[in-house]
Parts: C-alpha cells; sequence; structure tokens
C-alpha cells in the first residue's frame, strides 16, 4: 500500500497534530519523518489536552503503531519527559512505539549551541526555539552526529566526548554568556539515554517496507510546515530539516512512487511563530483577535504566534512543491465575527503585481494585494456537518478550492477530535 503524507502548508501549527490523532483509526502506522522538540503537537479529547513534541499523534490510539523516523532528531531528556506524560495518562506506550536506529541524538550541548548561535545573532535571531535542532542537523550533514543505533555499541560513550568536547570548545568562540553546568546537564541526559534504551529499537526502512508490501496503511506525519523548510522556506528564518514532502522520503526511506495521498494542512488565516518575514501579517485589532481566539501560543516555548490573513500565494507555492491532494482547512471556528476576510490572492513585488512567491518576501519588497469577503457571525464550534457551516464560510473556501485546485476535504471547527467535519 501507498504511504500518505500529512504535512503543514504554512508555517507550522496548523494543527496538524490533531488531524493525525482523527486519522489514526484509519492507518496502521504513524511515523514521524523530520524535526524533532521544536514540534509542539496539541490534540485534545475527552475533555483533555496532550502535548506532544517527538512522539507521533497516534500513540493514543490502540490500533497503531508510531514510529520515530531516521529523519527525526531526538533529546532524550524531552522523550523521557513525553514518555512519562503518557503513562501518567495511562497510556502504554511499550509495544507501540519503534524508534529508528538512524535517527540522530540531540546533546545537552547542542542545546547549548543553540543559544550561543542565537544569542550571537542579536536583532538577527532565527528566533529558533532552542531545543538544539540546528546544532544536531549540522552535526548529522556535517558526519559527526550520534545516532540511536550508537547506544547499542559499547564505545559510544567516548564518541559522545570527543563530540560534546569539541562543542565546549565551539561555545566558547561564540564569546556568549551562556551558562551551564554540563556535568548536571550529562546526568540528566544519560538518565534519559536508559529510559530510551528501553524502547524497541528498529532498521525503520525496513520495517516500513515491509509493513507495506504486507498491505499495511502507513501516515507519514509532518512537522513545522513549507515555509520552514531548510531548502524552499523562507531561508534563513527556517528550521534545518525538509519539512516538504520530499522530506518523507529521506526521512523514512519510502520510495517517491509509493507515496499515496499528500494530505495538506492550513489554518484558515495564518500565523508564524519565531522570526522571519510574513507579508500577510497584521498588527491591529483583527491581528490581535485572531491570537486571542484562535489561543495562539507557541505549544513547545509558549511565544506568542504573530497573526495575519490567509496568504495564497504562499498557500498555492506549498501545494506545488508538496504535490498536495486533498486540502485540510483548521480553525474555521476562529474567523467567526469578522465582518471582513481578506485573502491575499497576489503580491505587489517592487511595483509589479505577481501572484508566485518570489525569493526575497520581505516587508520592502513585497506587499499583499487582497480579495476582500464577507465575514459571518454564527458560532462554528458545535457544528457536526457540512449542511449547519453558513454560506459566506462556504464561499470562503470554495475560492480557495478554485483558486488551488484542490478539494479541502476536511474542515476543523475546534480543537476537540469531534469538531471535525468530513466533506
Ligand atoms: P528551530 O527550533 O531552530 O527549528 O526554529 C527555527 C524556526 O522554526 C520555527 N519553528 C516552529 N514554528 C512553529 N511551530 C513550531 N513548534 C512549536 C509550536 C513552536 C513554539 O508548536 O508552537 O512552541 O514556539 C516550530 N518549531 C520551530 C521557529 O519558530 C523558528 O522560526
Ligand atoms: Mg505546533
Amino acid at each position: 500500500m501507498a504511504v500518505d503524507l500529512l504535512l503543514g502548508l504554512q508555517w507550522g501549527d496548523e494543527g496538524k497534530g490533531k488531524i493525525v490523532d482523527v486519522l489514526t483509526s484509519k492507518y496502521d502506522i504513524i511515523a514521524r519523518f523530520q524535526g524533532g522538540p521544536n514540534a509542539g503537537h496539541t490534540l485534545e479529547f475527552d475533555g483533555k489536552k496532550h502535548v506532544l513534541h517527538t512522539i507521533p499523534s497516534g500513540i493514543f490510539h490502540d490500533n497503531a503503531k508510531n514510529v520515530v523516523g531516521n529523519g527525526v532528531v531526538i533529546d532524550p531528556v524531552i522523550f523521557k519527559r513525553e514518555l512519562d506524560n503518557l503513562e501518567k495518562n495511562g497510556v502504554d506506550y511499550t509495544k507501540k512505539l519503534l524508534i529508528s536506529r538512524k535517527a540522530h541524538l540531540i546533546l545537552p550541548t547542542h542545546r547549548l549551541l543553540d543559544a550561543a548561535s542565537e544569542a550571537s545573532k542579536g536583532k538577527a535571531k532565527i528566533g529558533s526555539t532552542l531545543k538544539g535542532i540546528g546544532p544536531t542537523y549540522m552535526d548529522k550533514t556535517g558526519r559527526n552526529g550520534i545516532r540511536v543505533g550508537d547506544l547499542e555499541l559499547s564505545d559510544w560513550k567516548e564518541k559522545y566526548r570527543h563530540l560534546a568536547d569539541k562543542h565546549e570548545a565551539m561555545i566558547s568562540f561564540y564569546n556568549s554568556d551562556v551558562q551551564y553546568n554540563l556535568e548536571e546537564l550529562e546526568t540528566e541526559f544519560f538518565k534519559a539515554v536508559e529510559t530510551l534504551k528501553t524502547l524497541e529499537f528498529i532498521d525503520s526502512e525496513e520495517y516500513l517496507y515491509r509493513a507495506q508490501k504486507d498491505g499495511k496503511s502507513i501516515l507519514a506525519e509532518g512537522a513545522q510546515g513549507s515555509l520552514l523548510d531548510i531548502d524552499f522556506g523562507t531561508y534563513p528564518f527556517v528550521t534545518s530539516s525538509n519539512t516538504t514532502a520530499a522530506g518523507a522520503c529521506t526521512g523514512l526511506g519510502v520510495a517517491p512512487n509509493h507515496i499515496g495521498e499528500v494530505i495538506g494542512i492550513f489554518k484558515a488565516y495564518t500565523t508564524r511563530v519565531g522570526s522571519g518575514p510574513f507579508p500577510t501579517e497584521l498588527f491591529d485589532e483583527d491581528g490581535e483577535t485572531m491570537g486571542r481566539v484562535g489561543r495562539e501560543f507557541g505549544a513547545t516555548t509558549g511565544r506568542p504566534r504573530r497573526c495575519g490573513w490567509l496568504d495564497l500565494v504562499a498557500l498555492k507555492y506549498a501545494v506545488q512543491i508538496n504535490g498536495v491532494t486533498q486540502l485540510t482547512m483548521m480553525k474555521a471556528d476562529v474567523l467567526s465575527g469578522f465582518e471582513t476576510l481578506k485573502i491575499c490572492t497576489a503580491y505587489n513585488y517592487r511595483g509589479e503585481e505577481i501572484t508566485h512567491l518570489p525569493y526575497n518576501i520581505e516587508a520592502e519588497n513585497v506587499t499583499p494585494i487582497y480579495t476582500h469577503f464577507k465575514g459571518w457571525s454564527e458560532d462554528l464550534t458545535k457544528a457536526t456537518s457540512e449542511a449547519e457551516l453558513p454560506k459566506e464560510l462556504m464561499e470562503y473556501i470554495s475560492f480557495i478550492e478554485k483558486e488551488l485546485e484542490i478539494p479541502v476535504k476536511v474542515v476543523s471547527v475546534g480543537p476537540d477530535r469531534l469538531q471535525t467535519i468530513e466533506r
């Protein structure tokens, strides 16, 4: 069977976690393919909210296995915390959580390096979650990283020491005032590694290949969003992995011709957390309302997210890069009560009207051009079918479908599992 993908089409926080959780009953395996504990995937059901960072969002179901793929970077300390939380919620993860031997480890010094690097950038900082993501992927591509499979070898601690010593020298090179007690951090790290080692390590590419052969259904769960992709995002204000569809091939070892549906998730508006350009960003009451009603705070760092109108120019680009076959629109409920809604359908780029994403979308080059829509005032959060949705919302959705030439198959009207309308 083909592997389906579920990806964020904006700057992350589109609601991937919720939709993966909703879809898990239809799949045998849920697999994360990139990113690490910078992600914050929020799920709500039975009146409770759960936030996952590294663990795939299928973990609350009993029917599915959850695979942390080779493209993911794992911080054992945060991973252990996630496991502890699952345990507290009565989830037995031991038989349904599998870790790729080829996934790389985030070391305590990677986190410190992240902090030192950001501090050295001053105003130009990326706005990283400071989870050590960038430095860990640097060591991966620099061929210095430590992988989960190394933990099964006897000499991994020597390799660890060598790398951590090098990192310390690099931290002092930054000349930053990052304060740390490495001994304490290492005690916590080595303890967490022992917990990690109680889980099943697998050759995930082989596991997933066999599963496909055996007719098992697989859903690959993306983290962050397409505009944070290391190659196609708003570089350098991006994360350090390929968040787009191609990342699922390299991050899981799935061949491109084995990809099936590509489910693209987007919010009915746009948010961004961290630095970097955001053409449709609002600095007025409308943006403030979106943030307040949509509870737009980072699920990992608690930072307030920047808010703005839907940007179809950027969305079209993401649809193109990912080969999206169906769309899921999130947080439609948050737009209730706006008299007028706007969708950016073109950019004024240095005086010229364009409809593609240019190399540089910094504010001095780009002014969004908007199409206006009539809003609705109905509360959507109790709606259970398309028939209950206001006609203005249906017009908003139809416009998006027409522009992107892809159907919006799911509309989410609230954070709970049950607040999901399939069309
Ligand atoms: P990093 O941590 O070095 O990968 O950060 C680089 C940029 O990527 C952004 N980024 C994110 N954007 C949205 N959501 C993310 N996850 C958390 C969440 C974020 C949070 O779910 O809310 O809690 O703040 C995420 N992770 C990374 C980041 O803001 C930088 O712009
Ligand atoms: Mg998130």
